[in-house]
């Protein structure tokens, strides 16, 4: 299927080049309308638009994705894969014309037809193939390894429906299906020709090779095939561009001939249609894990996938197989792909015919697992009959791993069946389960947590026995990191702008330690007041946004106090919505002239709740229900306001950050593993109020811990207060009574819907220590105010965070994952 040297001059004539100035784009962007659309300039709305925009600078992409495929295949070096069953992409449009530096070109272009480019770009839906932090990550990261130019590749699942879309209906959360395929993916290029069979359930059989030796086959399963879509993923100012490739599930070929030939044709038929729900939805649990069959379905549907693909790749370079772990590094986001593990076993042992040593040293120096939570509900355990039921060989190659391990533990510290039965790879519960965290640790030649104290916890809550076992060095921090593109220039350009006129340029978005350049200025009164106008220009978006979604008229000369993430009890939503029932009260007992003088503040509140949390949904209808109460009081709806923002999704996290005066990050100490959105937040010009807990430590380093407020007990002494509370009772701070009085008395509606929220903490041992951290929070609240009040002081904080938040761009955050655990460096793109 190679074109003959001889005719490829022929070729290289026709051949499509990438966009370089406004003609380009149009003669692409008509092209599409007139040809691929079928439409002309007598129908071309918004929408056709954005769709023939969206081509035209996809050709370009598939371009420099040719060019840097071939060019990884051609130097062979190592590569990376990332397998998330999350990617958080948020839309694709603004980012890759930012990317390749056409924005301008483009806008210009559209502009000459009479479109606006923000219009365009508004018809484009979020890819909202995760959940929060985690699959957001996942998207940081291969915009770093593209801009970096490592040679990387994303593996993932082309979800039908992403996060449900949130309706707020009688401040309710009601969920809705996010079909975000409805008018097709223009990003996308569907790879017909790569289909995958992989297989569930069946038996296995020994049976003898060639060579006479015995081997194991599994055979006799349902198959489904697999069909890969690619996402080309544009770095930043480089012409490198990686794959995310994604996997859906689709009807084969293979029939069951016996159903077919009983008759039953449309049984058959039925259940090849049936095979395709495996990528039909998104599980929309975040830190929870729900032993859901079709999720495990989900799980090996992928793995499988793309180990072959993955070792389809390194066959094709005629390595040997001792070079295996040198051309590729498996990164495993959270234990979700940790099947993969027993995968390759599989594949080497059984397929390839590797003997059992080789192929789990090849296994173990392939694989890094990283953890992302150490909360107990989180951790995923399959049931054994489950598990064996639908990867009866998977099973055995578990007991085998885990034969040889416990041998050596064994060996280790002989005599010690409390210490086997703490590190098994099965659980011995009642049923038995397989524990997935374990089987990682036990496969990979790192395991790394995503901040400093989370990465301590790891060691010493998680993994103890492990780190016994192993050795220290094997347990790694990485913390997590944020691309700068997205999270600066895209969401906040005013903001990008004024930062490359004072830093000498636009190098601050790769290398983003420049922003220390910043500091030179602090003192400059013009650089100030821009600092503050640019900040000023983005409330009023947001002000509109808000307006828009919500229906509220917000006041922009208030402090804008931001918290939007998922809505979980240990993210404690709750505690903020107290402490503005707190301050709702305290402005009542006012006089006017002293409500005058307070501080203005808009509190905004948003994030989804798993379907099926139902503390998190009541807490959801609390902040709706405080909204409207505190709107529709005039004594204080001068002063304070609250809104739910409804529907929270990347990209109005891009809008959200960049109006943020402050953002809330108040997790009880030591559950919030990380954190992103701190990161964002104060990369956009804004100040925390948070719980010492996760990437906040490490923001406060930075920053300096004057320029945060930190209140509430820490991780270490979390475990004493739980116990105090179960012991003797939780004794409420006075003003969270008052708080819960006026809850119990009907000013939010029937109390009764909010009972098992205050239930959990007066009567329930308070387990997030909400009442335990109420008081140091109100304190931080008012220190803020007063911070604030001081406006040059709080532009200084601004400033001075912002200069400082060099560390957490993703771009650090990759070279340490390729130095410490790919053992790999970028491969460059000098052609
Ligand atoms: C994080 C998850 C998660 N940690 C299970 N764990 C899931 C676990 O569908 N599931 O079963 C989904 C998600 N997500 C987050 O990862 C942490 O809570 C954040 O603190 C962290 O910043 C983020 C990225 O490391
Ligand atoms: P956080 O650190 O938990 O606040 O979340 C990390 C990041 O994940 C956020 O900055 C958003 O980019 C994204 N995110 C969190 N929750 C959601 C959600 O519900 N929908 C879409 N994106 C989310």
């Amino acid at each position: 299927s190679v074109v003959p040297l001889k005719y490829r001059q022929e070729w290289k004539k026709f051949s499509v080049h990438v966009i370089q100035d406004k003609s380009d784009f149009q003669l692409g962007f008509v092209r599409h309308v007139e040809t691929t659309l079928g439409r002309s300039l007598f129908n071309c709305d918004d929408l056709a638009a954005y769709h023939a925009s969206a081509r035209s600078v996809k050709d370009s992409l598939i371009v420099m994705w040719n060019q840097t495929q071939q060019r990884q295949t051609l130097l062979g070096n190592k590569r990376i894969y990332y397998l998330s069953l999350e990617f958080l992409m948020g839309r694709a449009m603004d980012n890759a014309l930012l990317n390749m530096g056409i924005k301008k070109t483009v806008s210009d272009g559209l502009h000459d037809f009479g479109f606006h480019i923000e219009d365009i770009e508004n018809q484009e839906p979020d890819a909202g193939l995760g959940n929060g932090g985690l699959g957001r990550l996942a998207a940081c990261y291969i915009d770093s390894m593209s801009t970096l130019e490592y040679s990387a590749w994303g593996y993932g699942l082309r979800y039908e429906y992403g996060i449900f879309r949130q309706k707020i209906i009688d401040g309710y959360q009601v969920e809705q299906p996010d079909y975000w395929l409805e008018y097709s993916n223009p990003w996308e290029i569907p790879r017909h020709e790569i289909g995958i069979d992989v297989m569930f359930y069946g038996r296995v059989e020994e049976a003898f090779n060639s060579q006479g030796h015995a081997v194991k086959k599994w055979i006799g399963g349902e198959i489904v095939r697999a069909m890969a879509y690619d996402l080309p993923i544009p770095g930043y100012r480089t012409t490198n561009t990686n794959n995310l490739r994604l996997w859906s599930a689709q009807p084969n070929d293979i029939f069951d001939f016996a159903k077919f030939n009983e008759g039953d044709y449309q049984n058959a038929v039925a259940e090849q249609v049936e095979a395709q729900t495996i990528t039909s939805v998104l599980y929309p649990n975040d830190n929870f894990h729900k032993g859901k069959e079709l999720r495990l379905k989900q799980q090996y549907f992928w793995v499988s996938a793309s180990l072959s693909d993955i070792v389809r790749r390194f066959k094709k370079s005629r390595r040997d197989w001792s070079e295996f772990s040198d051309s590729a590094a498996i990164q495993l986001n959270d234990t979700h792909p940790t099947l993969a593990i027993l995968e390759l076993l599989r594949v080497l042992v059984d397929l390839e015919g590797l003997e059992w040593k080789k192929a789990w040293d090849i296994t173990y120096n392939t694989f890094g697992y990283t953890n992302h939570t150490v909360m107990q509900e989180a951790l995923e355990k399959w049931p054994l009959d489950v598990f064996g039921n639908m990867l009866p060989r998977h099973l055995e190659i578990l007991y085998e791993v885990n034969y040889d391990f416990l041998k050596k533990v064994e060996e280790q510290f002989p005599n010690n069946p409390e210490l086997i039965s703490k590190v098994s790879l099965i659980e011995e519960s009642n049923p038995k389960q397989v524990r997935m965290a374990s089987l990682a640790v036990v496969g990979s030649h790192k395991v790394n947590g995503v901040a400093e104290l989370h990465s301590e916890l790891v060691r010493t809550q998680l993994f103890p026995e492990y780190v016994k076992i192993y050795g220290e060095d094997k347990f790694i921090n990485i913390t997590n990191g944020i691309t700068p593109r997205r999270w600066l220039l895209e969401a906040n350009p005013g903001l990008a702008e004024l930062i490359a006129e004072y830093t000498g340029g636009t190098e601050f978005l790769t290398d983003l330690t420049r922003l220390r350049q910043l500091l030179k200025h602090i003192d400059d009164p013009e650089f100030r007041s821009r600092w503050s106008r640019v900040k000023q220009t983005n409330k009023h978006a947001l002000a509109s946004m808000i307006r828009k979604y919500a229906g509220r008229h917000i006041n922009v000369h208030a402090l804008f106090d931001i918290q939007v993430k998922r809505i979980h009890e240990y993210k404690r939503q709750q505690l903020n919505v107290f402490g503005v029932i707190d301050r709702y009260l305290k402005l009542k007992k006012m006089t006017p002239e002293q409500r005058a003088k307070e501080q203005p503040r808009v509190v905004l509140i948003g994030g989804k709740s798993a379907p099926g949390y139902f503390m998190a949904k009541v807490i959801i209808k609390l902040v709706t229900a405080v909204a409207d109460v505190v709107e529709s009081d005039p004594e204080v709806s001068d002063v304070l306001q609250v809104v739910f923002v409804p529907d929270y999704n990347v990209s109005k996290a891009q809008r959200l950050v960049a109006a943020n005066d402050l953002s809330e990050h108040i997790s009880t100490a030591g559950t919030e593993a990380s954190g992103t959105s701190n990161m964002k937040f104060v990369l956009n010009g804004g100040l925390i109020i948070g719980t010492v807990d996760g990437a906040n430590i490490e923001i406060g380093r930075e920053v300096g811990t004057e320029n945060m407020f930190f209140f509430g007990h820490l991780a270490e002494s979390v475990e004493g207060v739980r116990k105090e509370n179960r012991e003797n009772g939780v004794s409420l701070d006075p003003n969270l009574a008052e708080v819960f009085a006026t809850i119990d008395n009907g000013l939010f509606g029937d109390p009764n819907i909010y009972k098992p929220l205050l239930d959990s903490i007066r009567y329930q041992g308070d387990y997030y220590l909400v009442n335990a951290d109420f008081r140091a929070f109100v304190e931080a609240q008012a220190a803020v105010d007063a911070a604030f009040a001081d406006r040059e002081g709080w532009v200084t904080k601004s400033i001075t965070s912002v200069a400082n938040m060099g560390f957490f761009s993703s771009d650090r955050a990759v070279n340490e994952y390729a130095e410490s655990i790919w053992n790999t460096e970028p491969l460059g793109n000098d052609c």
